[in-house]
């Protein structure tokens, strides 16, 4: 059958025989010049003897390591060619290394800096970095691929037993390199299928739904007719819709519509389209159909948890968030405090607010509260919900002036 070849096993047997070559060769070689070291010695073998064109021994010497080395090559390109198979149908995973942490997405959008798979399944590593080069290190699964900014390489690995294995990062990357570490966590496919989709309302994106189920290759999401009724401004609206029997009725979109229309399409036909739209039952669960009909209805407002953005984006890994010091200043009691800002060459003390916040994302060149060692990276691909829920977050960690007060007694 068309097992796929699993590449731990691969470069674990590559590395078996070179190394039991090696040991041979060390034992043989050693033994040997024991040998002519006692069979040799001037006492007993005064006189050098001459050796010319023997032959048997060249074809000896040029054949035996030649084939040794060809054994170690077809061993080696086997492991090699392991690593660079995926197996088709393999789970995608994005990953990108970043001072300092690694951020793992899954195909529906949804990240996280641990490495959940389902156990016996092929996963494949779509790596990139979003700064400098970092490698990505997972011992267990015999995986050393570099994260190269502007370059995308892969890797791919199938987990055969549950656990929990180290993820490093094995090229220098700046002073929180040796922090830059993670797990994978092999689960079972059930718990993993609990884990996806238990999303953290950020991840709950019910755009990416949209997308995910096909939704959008007939409906669009910005009021455009598509061979669907455009899912934008619907609810609340009055149409026509035919049923089954032929006959035309006017109904108020609402949600108890909008159910229908996912779960059961051709009960209540939209009047001008064709009755195309595949049934979604048993497919779409009713967690994913009350975000699908929340952003349809505008209620669930996609509010992102500041700190699992700050988080997902490896903030925490240089900034504390208790008034300890990692490489940067902490988050503790920033919120309210004066920074120091240069605005072209004067330098100017700001109150510490949202909108200076944004600023220094946006130019974190303008910040200059002391030499650090590393540099705060720009991050331009922010929504602005992000950016409030990350604002709204430091406000909590802002000091207020009795505690402050406490702290100076
Ligand atoms: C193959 C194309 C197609 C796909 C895929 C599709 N739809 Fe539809 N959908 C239609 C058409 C055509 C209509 C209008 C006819 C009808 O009512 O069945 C419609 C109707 C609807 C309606 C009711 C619109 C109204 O004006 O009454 C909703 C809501 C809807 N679709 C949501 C979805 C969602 C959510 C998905 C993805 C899970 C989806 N559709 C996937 C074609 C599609
Ligand atoms: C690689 C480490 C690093 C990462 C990652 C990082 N920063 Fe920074 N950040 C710094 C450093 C260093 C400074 C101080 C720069 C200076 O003062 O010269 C800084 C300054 C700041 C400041 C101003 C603090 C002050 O005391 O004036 C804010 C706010 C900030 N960062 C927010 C963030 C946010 C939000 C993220 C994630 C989206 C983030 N940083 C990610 C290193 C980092
Ligand atoms: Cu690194």
């Amino acid at each position: 059958m068309n097992q796929p070849i699993n590449p731990v096993q691969q470069v674990d047997f590559a590395f078996y025989v070179i190394f039991g070559i090696s040991i041979v060769l060390l034992f043989g070689i050693t033994l040997i010049a024991l040998f002519m070291v006692y069979r040799y010695h001037h006492e007993r073998h005064p006189k050098p003897e001459k050796l010319k064109d023997n032959v048997w021994l060249e074809v000896v010497w040029i054949l035996l390591p030649s084939l040794l080395v060809m054994a170690m090559f077809y061993y080696g390109w086997i492991g090699f060619k392991a690593l660079r198979s995926v197996p088709e149908g393999a789970m995608q995973v994005d990953v990108v290394g970043r001072m300092f942490d690694w951020s793992f997405e899954y195909p529906d959008g949804k990240r996280s800096n641990v490495l959940y798979v389902p156990v016996d399944t092929p996963v494949r590593l779509n790596i990139t970095s979003d700064d400098v080069i970092h490698s990505l290190y997972i011992p267990a699964f015999r995986i050393k691929m570099d994260a190269v900014p502007g370059m995308d390489t892969y890797a791919w690995f199938q987990p055969t037993e549950l656990g929990s294995f180290d993820i490093l990062c094995s090229e220098y990357c700046g002073i929180q390199h040796a922090n830059m570490l993670s797990t994978v966590e092999v689960v079972s496919r059930a718990d993993f299928d609990e884990w996806l989709n238990s999303s953290t309302k950020a991840q709950q994106n019910a755009v990416a739904l949209f997308e995910n189920y096909g939704c959008t290759s007939c409906h669009s999401l910005d009021g455009s007719r598509g061979s669907g009724p455009s899912l934008l401004n619907l609810y609340g609206t009055k149409h026509v819709v035919v049923t089954p029997d032929g006959t035309e009725k006017t109904i108020v979109v609402d949600k108890q519509y909008l159910r229908e229309a996912i779960y059961d399409p051709n009960k209540l036909i939209t009047k001008g389209y064709p009755a195309v739209m595949p049934s979604y039952k048993g497919q779409i669960s009713e967690e994913e159909l009350a975000v699908m009909i929340g952003w349809m209805t505008g209620e669930i407002e996609e509010k992102p948890d500041g700190k699992a953005v700050m988080e997902n984006n490896g903030c925490l890994s240089c900034h504390s968030t208790d008034g300890s010091i990692i490489v940067a200043p902490s988050f503790k009691g920033l919120w309210g405090r004066d920074v120091v800002l240069t605005q072209g060459e004067t330098k100017v003390s700001k109150k510490f607010d949202a909108k200076v916040f944004e600023n220094i994302l946006r130019h974190p060149e303008i910040v200059k509260e002391g030499d650090w060692n590393v540099m705060m990276p720009v991050y331009d691909s922010f929504t602005p919900e992000e950016i409030e829920a990350m604002a709204e977050y430091l406000k909590t960690l802002a000091v207020d002036e009795e505690e402050q007060n406490r702290e100076n007694q």
